[in-house]
């Protein structure tokens, strides 16, 4: 087949469902074919030894999100993307975010000038609605979903974020009507507040204190209110970073009652604890491990790995949400410094986020490859209305791809990554299997860590509505 601009060959593919080897033809930027032998493209990668598997999607990125007056955010959606495309992804949906007393659609406009010409791989916006007003809920919303931001994320904590159940009803009956995807960051306010106020009192204001103000139980009191407010609406929610086993039997319980309740989990919930954010000395370095919810202990990673295996996830996202730790704009700010209650939350992990799954779950048995690609990729599409352009190796889909090798060693460090952020929180974690090239839309975006692609490769996806969103009819 002259036509074909890039040939595969050699490789093993690997998609959610099967495993098998094929060579692959791709014309357009989209795969053309799939056979036993593609001979005659205009250009041929030999993927000998190597398995070739559906681009990641990291259905969870936060870039360029505005962070409050005194920090920045690390990465925009230049160094975020190349980041990404880095670690094997070869699309990201980050968050447009509404500011408290903004209108949702200016601020979504915003989000688009600042990714625009700057992303080397395709992006979508989830929407974060932080002042459902009846003008978002009535005219904002259904907008933005017709234009393809079709999920959206709500917040049970944060002074600048947080919904009452009033609200939280108000958004969901909008989701039901529309068929929207909502995500929900499940953890009790007035719970986190009072705990913080009492440690701060007793003088407990290290990083450490922070994993201490934010214990399970409030993650579990707002995974079952939201999903109480769920059921009585009949509609489906997904619980974004799921920490331990608390929240997850919430989860459960709500499937068992035959409830669509999706759920995302995290890298950092299956390698780090609580104890990463004691630091040396308890000086600031635990700062480098404050995210919300907070890492936990080692029986909530095996919790995790038990719903990994049982399907309790559908998704396995990094939450990239990264700032500078070394900086007084980062989690080393003046008022950071003052008490955990002001440290900036969140970890870099955009470009770590396949490498750790791949190491921790298929190389030490834990899960298949198949199970990887899943929970890396097509899920993610199935669930935000990408599939089956995105996140599948088939005759028709975008040429997203990623050629792995299972068998290489590397250690996470800081001088290997792509990031903005000045570190790691895996740094010296050793991991086995790595990203040896992506491919998106049948261009070379990075190659053994080279970057080969340019801002304004990306563009813009407009989501389709998720078949997942769909109520139960009850
Ligand atoms: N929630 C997120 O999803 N990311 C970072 C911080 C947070 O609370
Ligand atoms: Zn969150
Ligand atoms: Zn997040």
């Amino acid at each position: 087949m002259p036509d074909l601009d890039l040939a595969i060959r050699g490789g093993t593919v690997v998609t959610a469902s099967d495993t098998i080897r094929c060579d692959i033809g791709i014309r357009n930027g989209r795969i053309a074919l799939l056979a036993e032998a593609v001979t005659g493209a205009a250009r041929t990668i030999d993927a000998s030894g190597l398995l070739v598997m559906p681009g990641g999607i990291d259905s969870h990125v936060h870039l360029d999100q505005d962070s409050g007056p005194d920090v920045t955010m690390a990465d925009g959606f230049e160094s975020g993307s190349r980041s990404a495309a880095a670690g094997g992804n070869t699309t990201i949906i980050p968050f447009a975010m509404q500011i408290k007393g903004r209108s949702l659609r200016a601020c979504v406009t915003e989000y688009h000038a600042k990714a625009e010409g700057q992303s080397l791989i395709d992006y979508g916006f989830h929407l974060i609605v932080s002042d459902p007003t009846p003008t978002v809920l009535n005219q904002e919303l259904p907008a933005l979903f017709a234009d393809g931001c079709t999920s959206f994320k709500v917040f049970m904590t944060y002074d600048d974020l947080v919904l009452t159940d009033r609200q939280l009803l108000e958004v969901f009956s909008v989701a039901r009507r529309e068929q929207a995807l909502v995500m929900v960051h499940a953890e009790g306010y007035d719970s986190i507040k009072f705990l913080a106020d009492r440690l701060e009192q007793a003088g407990k204001t290290a990083p450490y204190y922070h994993g201490v103000s934010r214990p399970e139980i409030v993650e579990r009191e707002a995974a079952h209110r939201a999903i109480s407010h769920a059921e009585l609406l009949d509609v489906p929610i997904m619980i974004v970073h799921v920490s331990g086993r608390e929240a997850m039997e919430q989860i459960r319980w709500a499937r068992q009652r035959g409830l669509k309740v999706y759920a995302e989990t995290c890298p950092q919930y299956i390698t780090l604890t609580a104890d990463d954010m004691k630091g040396l000395n308890m000086d600031m370095s635990g700062a480098k491990y404050v995210c919300s919810p907070p890492p936990r202990d080692t029986d909530s990673q095996k919790a995790i790995w038990e719903g990994l295996k049982q399907g309790v996830f559908q998704t396995f996202s990094s939450d990239h949400c990264p700032f500078f730790y070394d900086s007084p704009r980062g989690k080393l700010s003046p008022k950071g410094r003052t008490s955990f209650r002001w440290v900036p939350n969140g970890i870099p992990g955009v470009e770590t986020r396949m490498p750790i799954l791949w190491s921790e779950g298929v190389a030490k048995g834990r899960i298949s490859a198949n199970e990887f690609v899943a929970l890396t990729s097509t899920n993610h599409a199935k669930m935000y209305g990408l599939y089956p352009q995105k996140g599948t190796i088939a005759v028709g889909a975008d040429a997203d791809i990623v050629l792995w090798d299972a068998n290489r060693k590397e250690t996470l460090r800081q001088e290997i990554l792509h990031h903005g952020s000045d570190y790691t929180p895996w740094e010296g974690f050793e991991v086995t299997g790595y990203p040896v090239m992506t491919i998106a839309r049948g261009r070379t975006v990075v190659e053994e860590g080279k970057v080969r692609g340019s801002p304004g490769d990306g563009r813009f996806l407009k989501r389709d509505k998720s078949p997942y969103a769909l109520p139960l009819g009850a």
